[in-house]
């Protein structure tokens, strides 16, 4: 089974990738180690960025093997915000303190009539330590959907609770994880890296 050390803090994304990942090791990123610089214009150069500084960092810090390192970069992409908050997702409205609070001001930006259709885009970059894991790559995937009117439900994490996946009438907050999970940006981005590893 690959040991792979997932190079990221955010807690909502380490249960999903336990979800969807049941054929791999996930090494934890330690809390020891420094937080990851993102700052490319999108999220293939910021995935990469992530995944390459914590090789680096673990090659001279780890204290155990590892095949390879996986990182994600992600975000909610809204058409009306010509694309935004997109990879600036993790840094929109810091100065609030919970996400109850910024989901509602991301849906108070919308001008009033303007389409809502936004989607959620994934991408995993793959940086093999050991010869066993195949070759340095990134994927990607994408779920379609809208903002609802308002927040709804408590599952999930981040935006969930504003977005509705194309064709749903539940929001991603009030779907339970294994649903969100057969049709998520990264459920999707989970089965292109597992494709191309063999995995
Ligand atoms: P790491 O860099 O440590 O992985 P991060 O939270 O900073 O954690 P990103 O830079 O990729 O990660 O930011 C993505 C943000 O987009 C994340 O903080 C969430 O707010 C949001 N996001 C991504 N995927 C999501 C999902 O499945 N559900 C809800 N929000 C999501």
């Amino acid at each position: 089974m690959l040991r792979v050390l997932l190079a990221s803090r955010n807690v909502g994304k380490l249960r999903e990738f336990a979800a969807l990942l049941p054929g791999f090791t996930l090494v934890p990123w330690p809390a020891e180690a420094p937080e990851l610089p993102e700052t490319g214009a999108f999220f293939q150069d910021n995935a990469l960025q992530k995944a390459e500084g914590a090789r680096a960092w673990w090659l001279a810090h780890g204290t155990e093997s590892v095949d390879a390192v996986l990182a994600d970069d992600s975000g909610l992409c809204v058409d009306a915000l010509w694309g935004g908050p997109g990879v600036l997702s993790a840094r929109f409205a810091q100065d609030l303190s919970s996400y109850a609070e910024r989901n509602q001001r991301l849906l108070d930006l919308l001008p009033e009539g303007a389409a809502r259709t936004a989607r959620f885009v994934c991408v995993l970059a793959w940086v093999p330590l050991g010869g066993t894991a195949g070759e340095r790559c990134t994927v990607s995937g994408a779920v379609e959907g809208s903002l609802a009117l308002a927040h709804r439900g408590s599952q999930g994490f981040g935006y969930d609770p504003i977005f509705l996946p194309e064709g749903a009438d539940q929001t991603f907050g009030e779907l339970a994880a294994a649903s969100k999970h057969t049709l998520s940006h990264r459920a999707r981005a989970c089965a292109a890296l597992r494709a191309k590893l063999g995995a």
